[in-house]
């Protein structure tokens, strides 16, 4: 089967770029070519160049492997959408002009930053890619790639600050207008925190560029929502099957797909909210209901699920007991929210239900546990401190918390990897663990995860204990039983 690399003879069925790819110039450049940036801002790129042009098409940029790069490149940037759901629909996506990897072609990469024609520098790194302090909030100058690109020329930055920076030293330098930088990762207030790591760094090396970055750039907030599996052999079979080529870049999603975002541009923006995307002045509500409805309870079920022998999200919801806890967790989670604009919190849990059940997503809850030192503050302990401020239920925090803990638990005997960028700590200090309280009180005291307000308060100490001892003497299949049969 030939390579796909081509809009020609594609089938009537798949839908193509609605505009002359070749006559876009590029004017975004994408940091983190992982899946959800190919089915979310890729495809509002894409939706907003069919339907209003201008010269927005994407340069992609990877820090880490360069499997993707390849693949894209070999099929001059074009991918194959396919939207899981009653039946599989596909789409032929052309935003994406080309991709580089910058640990062999910084050269490349610093010259795409610094481009006049590049406005906007998006980012999709996952939460522990930003390289924050979880004691102070600053940046993590002990981050290896963060303390490497501090310590260097800036001429092959490491890190997506680093880049950033380098980019924006470069434009002051040359006397290009600043770009705006574009968080998509799922973190609260996600603009603001990149733009005070963004600071921390400039500051420690130029004082002056610092200052020009604060009065010049732009570093808006957003909400991103899209569930986006990883690539699989099925998925490869089935957009060869859509577009009869061989298409190595194809990934697939699900139907539904938000995306918030606060408008404050310093040089300009595609219209996406042709493509669905709302623009708003405030973003706050809108990403603190993802982070704990959504985020929260993917969190809860993916660690009571992993463990209890659940492969995929949809097993779960499969599981009567466990979606009972899913429920409850997203209305416990909905009690810590204040008013979101537009939305109607329990349409929206009902919504988040089918999404979850949806039978054609094999969305793995062992990728869902990964990084729970960076997802479990933002997602359980912000909305057990909002609960326990408004006096609302806390027990579904409190069992999230212990799933996760029996998660590390299992690691510690052996059975799969923690996969966590603080995985060498939670196995020092839990490894030596010889009860459920002892291993709950190592996990607390772990430096800069559990809030102090949290650490010392007793009720809920308490309370993610007692679910603890169940899920560790016997074991989380009862543990789920028991915390259903109580709601
Ligand atoms: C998931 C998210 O892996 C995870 O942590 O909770 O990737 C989630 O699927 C997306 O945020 C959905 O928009």
């Amino acid at each position: 089967m030939t390579r796909f690399h081509s809009l020609q003879n594609l089938p009537a069925t798949v839908a193509k770029p609605g505009y002359d790819r070749d006559a876009a110039g590029i004017g975004i450049v994408h940091i983190g070519l992982g899946a959800f940036m190919r089915a979310h801002l890729a495809v509002y790129t894409d939706d907003a160049l069919a339907a209003a042009g201008g010269d927005w098409r994407i340069t992609a940029i990877g820090l880490r492997s360069r499997d993707a790069i390849d693949q894209l490149n070999d099929q001059n940037g074009l991918y194959t959408l396919l939207v899981r759901d009653a039946e599989t629909a596909g789409r032929v996506i052309g935003s994406i002009a080309d991709a580089i990897h910058a640990p062999s072609d910084p050269e490349a990469v610093l010259a795409a930053l610094a481009a006049p024609s590049t406005r906007i520098v998006s980012i999709t790194i996952t939460e522990k890619g930003y390289g924050i302090d979880p004691a102070t909030g600053g940046l993590d100058v002990n981050v290896p790639a963060i303390a490497a690109d501090l310590a260097s020329d800036l001429s092959a930055p490491q890190s997506a600050v680093g880049l950033i920076v380098a980019g924006l030293a470069q434009r002051r330098a040359e006397g290009t207008g600043p770009f705006t930088a574009l968080s998509c990762d799922n973190l609260p207030e996600n603009g603001h925190i990149l733009k005070r790591l963004v600071l921390d760094f400039a500051r420690r090396r130029d004082g002056d560029l610092a200052d020009w970055i604060e009065a010049n750039a732009s570093f808006p907030a957003t909400m991103v929502d899209r569930i986006t599996p990883p690539q699989t052999e099925k998925t490869l079979a089935d957009a060869r099957a859509l577009v009869g080529a061989d298409d190595r870049a194809a990934i697939e999603t699900e139907p539904f797909s938000q995306w918030v975002i606060e408008d404050d541009f310093c040089a300009g923006r595609p219209a996406w909210e042709k493509g669905g995307a709302v623009m708003v002045t405030d973003v706050r509500a809108y990403e603190r209901m993802k982070l704990v409805m959504l985020n929260g309870t993917h969190s809860m079920l993916a660690y009571a699920g992993h463990v209890a022998g659940h492969k995929f999200v949809r097993e779960t919801m499969a599981d009567p007991d466990l979606k009972r806890l899913i429920d409850r967790h997203m209305r416990t989670a909905a009690t810590t929210l204040d008013a979101v604009p537009g939305i109607d919190l329990d349409q929206h849990r009902e919504a988040l239900l089918a999404r979850f059940a949806n039978p054609t997503i094999d969305h793995p809850t062992y990728q869902i546990a990964m990084d729970g030192t960076q997802k479990m503050p933002t997602r359980i302990f912000d909305a057990t401190l909002a609960a326990i401020d408004k006096g609302t239920d806390t027990q579904s925090f409190a069992f999230a918390t212990a799933a996760w803990m029996a998660y590390v638990k299992g690691a510690i005997d052996g059975a799969y990897a923690i996969r966590d960028p603080r995985e060498a700590e939670l196995l020092s200090v839990a490894r030596s663990a010889a009860s459920p309280e002892a291993l709950l009180n190592a996990l607390f005291a772990l430096p800069g995860f559990v809030p102090d307000a949290l650490k010392s308060h007793d009720v809920f100490r308490k309370t993610v204990l007692l679910r603890l001892r169940v899920m560790l003497e016997d074991g989380m299949r009862a543990a789920i039983t028991r915390e259903a049969a109580a709601i």
